[in-house]
């Protein structure tokens, strides 16, 4: 599983406590929101609401 992160966001901090009080290891890869990455077709592709978290 990867897990698209961004660091500064409300949203996936609630997943990234989940993931580590379960001590889980997970891939964590960076989608730059300020910058308008979630929009990107690339990122669309995996989720199509372009948001994170998405998994
Ligand atoms: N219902 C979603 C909402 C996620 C959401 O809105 N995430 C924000 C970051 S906190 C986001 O990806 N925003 C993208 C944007 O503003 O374009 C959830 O709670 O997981």
């Amino acid at each position: 599983m990867k897990f698209y992160d961004c660091s500064t966001a409300p949203s996936p901090r609630r997943a990234r406590i989940f993931i580590a009080e379960k001590g889980l290891e997970v891939e964590t890869i960076e989608i730059d929101l300020r910058n308008g990455e979630q929009m990107a077709p690339a990122f669309r592709a995996i989720n199509a609401n372009c948001t994170v978290p998405s998994a």
